[in-house]
């Protein structure tokens, strides 16, 4: 895998580059709709691709290990072949899935213990059995397992935290140079900084993950409960430390003004459910702000989804019928906005990458971001 920086911007820490993978090159800044059971809820591979424009997509080791199960999958001849997406694959390791979902969790040195949100099963989690189902998922870019800090952990449980974090990315590795890949194409391991709020250990988690070479470098712990000036500022300590040549991937965030303030601080690389499950929940994410599409004042506006919109659903459909179609609770309406929503993604990081590149970042950035926040 290779990375190569483009251009950095003037007045900002902003950066366009290309990531070149097994699978064709990812212009970053980018964004990953989340394809958490292997399909990105309601879209159609070729919308993703012609429509939406993705370039790579992320997966879920909790939950594809949990089902179909990790047999399926490497019998399929990996995820890529099992759900039809030609393109780079990201899995996400487990960990924080574990602790958000799992019923039941305990976490040791060896791994975490959990049971299925499924069945109730009972299963074990290790860095070591993370690194082989993430091979055999054969994602192009694979997470280290992690323990995602809680946004109100002291100071205290941080360290501890982080260190287990730092050990286990150290079994990760390990297991990453005995095992090898199995349908032919490269797999990078990322290495996750953790660290909560605190910068002194922030700088530490950066300057341990630095000191193991990567393709990539991933941000965790961000956007679970913390203030978003400490997001922020988190995210000040710890780029400065990554190299340079590398992507950086914030996980898990965020809104519209997030992606705009990360990519400002130095951020490559995005993810995030908001997109797809508040689409489907009635919220249209615009250039000009928030639709709530369900509110009255909708009902009979046949305008389209969204005129500046670079998807068809966006100049297929009107308002008044997408309205329609979420309060009936009609599938159609979680499609629609949900693509809807990610073509705006999509849009957002390829402008912001366009307005990058011929060093205009930070005026539109500064202009966008007072329309996003506002409510339609
Ligand atoms: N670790 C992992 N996945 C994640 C996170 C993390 O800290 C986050 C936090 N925003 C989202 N997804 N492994």
């Amino acid at each position: 895998m290779n990375f190569t920086l483009q251009h950095q911007a003037v007045n900002s820490q902003a950066r366009a580059g290309k990531l070149e993978t097994g699978h064709g090159t990812i212009e970053t800044p980018i964004f990953m709709p989340v394809g958490t059971a292997g399909s990105v809820k309601g879209i159609h591979v070729k919308d993703l691709k012609e429509d939406i424009q993705a370039q790579i997509i992320l997966g879920n080791t909790y939950h594809l290990y949990l089902r179909p199960g990790t047999e399926i999958i490497e019998e399929a001849g990996g995820l890529h072949k099992f759900n039809g997406w030609s393109g780079p694959i990201l899995t996400d390791s487990g960990g924080y899935q574990v602790f958000s979902l799992g019923d039941i969790r305990k976490l040791t040195e060896e791994g975490a213990k959990f049971q299925s949100h499924i069945d109730g099963s009972r299963h074990l989690f290790t860095p070591e059995s993370v690194v082989d189902v993430q091979r055999k998922i054969g994602a192009d870019i694979i997470m280290a397992f992690d323990e995602c800090t809680p946004g109100d952990a002291g100071y205290d449980y941080a360290k501890k935290s982080l260190a287990l974090t730092q050990r286990w990315l150290e079994r990760c590795v390990n297991q990453m140079e005995k095992t090898k890949p199995l349908y032919g194409h490269g797999q990078s391991l990322f290495p996750i900084v953790q660290g909560a709020v605190y910068p002194d250990l922030r700088e530490a988690a950066a300057k341990h993950a630095t000191s193991i070479p990567s393709d990539g470098y991933a941000i965790g712990g961000l956007s679970v409960g913390e203030s978003e000036a400490d997001m922020y500022a988190m995210i000040e300590v710890v780029n400065p430390i990554l190299p340079k040549d590398k992507p950086r991937y914030l996980m898990g965030v965020g809104t519209p003004i997030n992606i705009l303030e990360a990519i400002d601080r130095g951020v490559d690389m995005f993810d995030c459910v908001m997109p797809t499950r508040n689409g489907r929940n009635g919220m249209l994410f615009t250039k000009n702000g928030i639709i709530n599409i369900r509110n009255k004042k909708w009902a009979a506006d046949f305008s389209p989804v969204d005129q500046d919109g670079t998807s068809f659903v966006d100049h297929n459909y009107s308002k008044a019928f997408l309205r329609h179609l979420i309060i009936s609770n009609e599938m159609l309406g979680a499609q629609i906005a949900s693509q809807h929503n990610l073509a705006f993604y999509l849009w957002l990081v390829k402008e912001a990458r366009r307005q990058i590149l011929t060093d205009n970042f930070k005026a539109w950035k500064e202009e966008l971001v007072q329309q996003l926040g506002k409510r339609l």
